[in-house]
C-alpha cells in the first residue's frame, strides 16, 4: 500500500501513535508518506520506504495569520497526486481531518479520490473540538471521514454523544514496541537521583492544565510524610513555572527534579518506582503504558480511557481526579511494600506485551485500512 500519514510533529502522543505507526508500516514493505510542518521527532533516522513532504507556509503579505490548513490540503494534493498514494490517514481531528475532506473534495471535481481515515486522540475531540466555533467543523469532518478509529472505547462513546454523530468507529488502542520500552536497571542514575536510597516518583506529560502536573507534588509532600521519596518531572510546558513555584513553596525544590524534554525515556522509567498520571482528561495515557511496558507501577486518575489501560489493584490504582489524598495513599501503600510491588510491575509489564505490543496493534490498522480500501 502506499499511505499519507498526516500528523503534528511535536512531542505529544497523536505524533508519537503516527511515527511509530508509519515506521513498522514502512518496516512491513508498505511505502509511507509523512506530510507535516516539520520532521516528526521521532523520525530521527533513515528508514527505507519512508518519505517526508514539508508543508510549506505562505508568506504573502496580505496574510496577517499563518493559512496552515490551507498549505496542508496543498501538499496532500500534491503527494496524493505524484505518489499515487491509496489513503491518507490523519491524526488527530483539527485541522487535519478538514484538510483531508478538502482534499478529497478536490479530487473528485478531477474524477479522482483518496480513501481518508482520521484517527480522533484525545483533546481534538474532548477539548478544542467542543469549542462552539469548531464543534460543526470537526463534526462534519468526522462524518465525512471513510474511516475513523478512536484510541480507546472510552474516546468512541464521547464522539458519538458529544457531537451526535452515527457513525461506525473503530477502537484501536495506542500501543508499544516492548522490545525498547523495557526494564534496564541504571544504578548509576538511580544513585544520583535517589543518593540515600529514597524512592522515586515519575511523571512525564506536557505540562499542559489537563495534565494536573501540580497534583503530582502534592503526592509527594503526602508521600514524603511517611517515607524518604524524589520526584521525576519529565517535559516541558506552559505548567511547568506554576509547578516550580509550589515546589519551592512547598520545600520540596530539593526533592523535585525537573528533567524537561527527554528522548531516552525507557532509562528513566526504569529507573523509577511508580508512575503517576493525575490527569483531568486522558482518552488513553500513552506515557502510562510506556512506564507500564518498563515495569512501573501506575498510580492514575479515573477519567477517560486509563480504566482501560490500569487494572486496579494489580497493575496499579486508579482513584477519582483531584483527590490527591487518595492517590498519595495508594502510592505509599505500593512504595512501602516492595513484595507486592514487585508483583505489579511484572502484571504492568505483562499486560503491555499481552495487550499493547506494537506487534498486536499495528496488524488492526492494517486490516481497517484493507475494510476502507475494498468499501
Ligand atoms: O493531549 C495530549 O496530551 C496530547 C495528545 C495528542 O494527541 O498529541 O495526546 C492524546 O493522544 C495520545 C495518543 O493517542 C493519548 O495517549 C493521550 O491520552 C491523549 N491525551 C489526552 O487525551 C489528554
Amino acid at each position: 500500500m502506499k499511505i499519507g500519514i498526516n500528523c503534528y510533529p511535536t512531542y505529544g502522543g497523536s505524533g508519537v501513535v503516527a511515527t511509530e505507526l508509519g515506521k513498522a508500516l514502512a518496516l512491513e514493505g508498505h511505502q509511507v508518506h509523512f506530510i507535516s510542518y516539520a520532521m516528526p521527532h521521532r523520525l530521527d533516522s533513515f528508514v527505507e520506504n519512508i518519505y517526508y513532504h514539508e508543508v510549506e507556509m505562505s508568506n504573502y503579505p496580505l496574510f496577517e495569520h499563518q493559512l496552515y490548513g490551507l498549505s496542508l490540503t496543498s501538499k496532500m494534493l500534491e503527494v496524493i497526486e505524484y505518489e499515487k498514494l491509496d489513503l491518507m490517514h490523519v491524526h488527530y481531528a483539527i485541522p487535519h481531518a478538514v484538510s483531508g475532506y478538502l482534499a478529497k473534495q478536490v479530487l473528485k471535481k478531477n474524477n479522482s479520490d483518496i480513501k481518508l481515515v482520521t484517527t480522533l486522540h484525545g483533546t481534538d475531540i474532548t477539548l478544542a473540538g467542543l469549542e462552539p466555533s469548531f464543534l460543526p467543523l470537526v463534526k462534519f469532518s468526522i462524518e465525512e471521514s471513510d474511516g475513523v478509529t478512536a484510541v480507546s472505547r472510552f474516546l468512541k462513546e464521547k464522539t458519538l454523544t458529544n457531537y451526535h454523530i452515527e457513525k461506525d468507529i473503530e477502537v484501536i488502542h495506542n500501543f508499544i514496541d516492548t522490545e525498547i520500552y523495557k526494564r534496564e536497571p541504571n544504578e548509576v542514575f538511580r544513585k544520583h537521583i535517589a543518593p540515600e536510597g529514597e524512592k522515586i516518583l515519575v511523571h512525564v506529560s506536557n505540562f499542559r492544565k489537563v495534565k494536573r502536573v501540580t497534583d503530582t507534588i502534592l503526592i509527594l509532600k503526602r508521600v514524603k510524610k511517611k517515607l524518604p521519596a524524589k520526584l521525576l518531572l519529565v517535559g516541558d510546558g506552559p505548567d511547568r513555572s506554576e509547578c516550580e513555584r509550589l515546589a519551592r513553596e512547598l520545600d520540596l525544590q530539593d526533592d523535585v527534579k525537573f528533567l524537561g524534554k527527554q528522548d531516552k525515556l525507557p532509562e528513566i522509567l526504569s529507573a523509577s518506582d511508580l508512575f503517576l498520571m493525575p490527569s483531568q482528561s486522558e482518552s488513553f495515557g500513552l506515557s502510562a503504558l510506556e512506564a507500564m511496558a518498563c515495569g512501573v507501577p501506575v498510580v492514575s486518575s479515573s477519567v477517560g480511557g486509563l480504566p482501560e489501560l490500569i487494572l486496579q489493584n494489580e497493575t496499579g490504582f486508579i482513584a477519582e481526579f483531584g483527590d490527591v489524598d487518595r492517590m498519595a495513599k495508594y502510592s505509599i501503600d505500593l512504595l512501602k511494600n516492595d513484595r507486592k510491588r514487585k508483583i505489579f510491575s511484572q502484571n504492568s509489564r505483562e499486560r503491555a506485551i499481552n495487550n499493547f505490543e506494537i506487534s498486536l496493534i499495528v496488524p488492526q490498522y492494517i486490516r481497517y485500512y484493507e475494510k476502507i480500501l475494498s468499501s
